[in-house]
């Protein structure tokens, strides 16, 4: 657990007992703060019984005395309306902070001797695999390394800070719009494209919370920034004009660049400092599939050659990579079909790369829309043989896509499946990919996005069981 600074005897009020909020009341607590927690769900409550952080109701906890309020990322700030205990710490004058300025805090209370090195990745869409594939390869390297953040492990569970290890944290949105202090070495931003919009109000809030992953970036630090959308290559342009000493690496998968890392066809050049080369090709590595991936294996690469990791060094344990579950992941094949899991693309650009990859998709789409539309799909559904439409989505998107595509109203996920199987299995259009991507989040029939793919990958491996067993 990371040890905290500047917190002893201070009262610190938690909200939110999810894994941020338990990680956080843990550190605070071994820190001697004095914290008074509170989650509306029970059940979260229940997990913080008989420690030494009770759950108490915010109306009972000592306001006039307690010095900062410290919230879960998932507890809404300003949009689409501030929290009840966002608004009564603004009214009390109370600090809200998150998890992830407890941790800056912590670093910045260090020698600077002792100080650990740190990469931080955002991004739209990417940052879990990203963040995933650089803890590979550093480690790979033999090099210490802690990877945690909103890729599932709160970063105050992570192991204490230690000057030899290198700190690989995702960030999102949610949690960079939390923090001040926070200083990465190395800051990465892969894309930008809408998600989340109303938890930020507006495209220009969110884009302003993703730009935060910079702030306090000194002379000496580096930025990755892919430049394939045009938000991201305007802040690139900015930052290459106003850096403050600062190194700046673009990343493309779609064409060359004069500075920085960039795929073509697959293979991966760079250009930095004036050192550049071939690093390799990755077109053959199963878990980096897509030219997505492509964006994501070069920013790996630049933020890696930062940490001292030579590009072709980097690509060769780019093989090695297992990839992560419900990104893009091969669960089962037969005949001529194939049945990919990408529950993780919950929001329009992330399906819009799954879709582009393949031909012959029967596509899975659906759940609890976030208001994107489907625009971006449009020109895509030449690759789609048929929507698949399941959940709250259903309507708004059989009405997105009607003249564009084929769509099937199936109610839920299992009967979408069984009716893109059937469909799929009947056609005569060479390989066929049965594709659950669904541009949604989870929530409306589901806990979250691990337990909608496993949902699916549970059907189609008994499919596959009970066909074989027929043979
Ligand atoms: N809660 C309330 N009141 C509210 C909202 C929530 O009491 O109004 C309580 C809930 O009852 C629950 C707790 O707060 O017990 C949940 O907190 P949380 O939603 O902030 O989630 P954590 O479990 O702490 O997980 C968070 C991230 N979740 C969110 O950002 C929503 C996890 O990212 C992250 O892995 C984890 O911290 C560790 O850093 C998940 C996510 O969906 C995967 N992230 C979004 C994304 O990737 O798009 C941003
Ligand atoms: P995040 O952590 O940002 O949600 P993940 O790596 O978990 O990113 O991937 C989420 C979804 O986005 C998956 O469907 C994946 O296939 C897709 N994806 C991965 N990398 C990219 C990228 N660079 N651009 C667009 N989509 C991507």
């Amino acid at each position: 657990m990371i040890s905290l600074d500047g917190v002893a005897g201070k009262k610190i009020g938690v909200y939110g007992l999810g894994v941020t909020g338990l990680a956080t009341c843990e550190a605070l607590v071994a820190a001697e703060a004095d914290v008074f927690c509170w989650d509306e769900a029970g059940a979260a409550r229940a997990k913080a019984a008989n420690t030494k952080y009770a759950p108490m109701p915010p109306k009972d906890w000592p306001w006039k005395e307690i010095a900062s309020l410290v919230v879960s990322p998932g507890i809404p700030l300003k949009f689409p309306a501030p929290h009840t205990i966002v608004k009564k710490a603004h009214q009390e004058k109370i600090e809200v902070i998150g998890d992830i300025e407890l941790f800056a805090r912590a670093v910045d209370a260090l020698p600077s001797e002792d100080r650990p090195r740190i990469i931080a990745i955002t991004g739209s869409n990417g940052k879990s695999t990203t963040t995933a594939l650089i803890g590979h390869i550093l480690k790979e390297t033999g090099i210490k390394v802690r990877v945690g953040g909103n890729i599932g492990v709160p970063l105050l569970a992570l192991p204490d800070l230690d000057k030899d290890a290198v700190y690989v944290l995702e960030l999102s949105s949610y949690q960079l719009d939390l923090t001040k202090s926070f200083r990465a070495n190395t800051g990465v931003l892969l894309n930008i494209s809408p998600d989340h919009l109303d938890r930020h109000g507006s495209m220009e809030n969110y884009i302003a919370a993703k730009t935060r992953i910079f702030d306090r970036q000194v002379a000496g630090d580096v930025a990755v920034i892919g430049v394939d959308d045009s938000d991201a290559q305007a802040i690139c342009a900015r930052f290459v004009v106003t850096h403050n000493g600062r190194q700046v690496i673009p990343v493309s998968a779609e064409g060359s660049l004069g500075q920085g890392v960039y795929a073509l066809n697959g293979s991966i050049f760079y250009s930095i400092s004036g050192k550049s080369g071939e690093a390799g090709s990755i077109s053959d590595i199963p878990a980096l599939q897509g030219k997505h991936n492509w964006q994501n294996a070069c920013a790996a690469i630049a933020a890696c050659l930062n940490e001292g990791v030579p590009p072709n060094m980097a690509v060769g344990s780019m093989a090695r990579f297992a990839g992560l579950p419900h990104r893009m992941e091969m669960v089962g094949r037969e005949d001529h079909i194939l049945y990919v899991n990408d529950s993780k693309a919950t929001n329009e650009a992330a399906t819009a790369k799954a879709v582009a990859a393949f031909d012959n998709v029967f596509l899975l789409l659906g759940g609890k829309p976030k208001g994107e539309g489907l625009d971006r799909l449009l020109p895509l559904m030449e690759n789609v043989r048929g929507v698949y439409l399941f959940g709250e989505a259903t309507d708004t998107f059989e009405e997105a896509l009607a003249g564009h595509a084929i769509c099937f109203k199936c109610g839920d996920l299992d009967a979408a499946t069984m009716r893109a199987v059937r469909d799929a299995r009947n056609s005569a259009s060479g390989q066929a990919v049965v594709l659950l991507s669904p541009a949604c989040a989870s929530y409306d029939q589901f806990k979250n996005f691990e337990e909608r793919g496993d949902r699916f990958k549970k059907i189609v491996r008994e499919l596959l069981k009970k066909d074989g067993e027929a043979a």
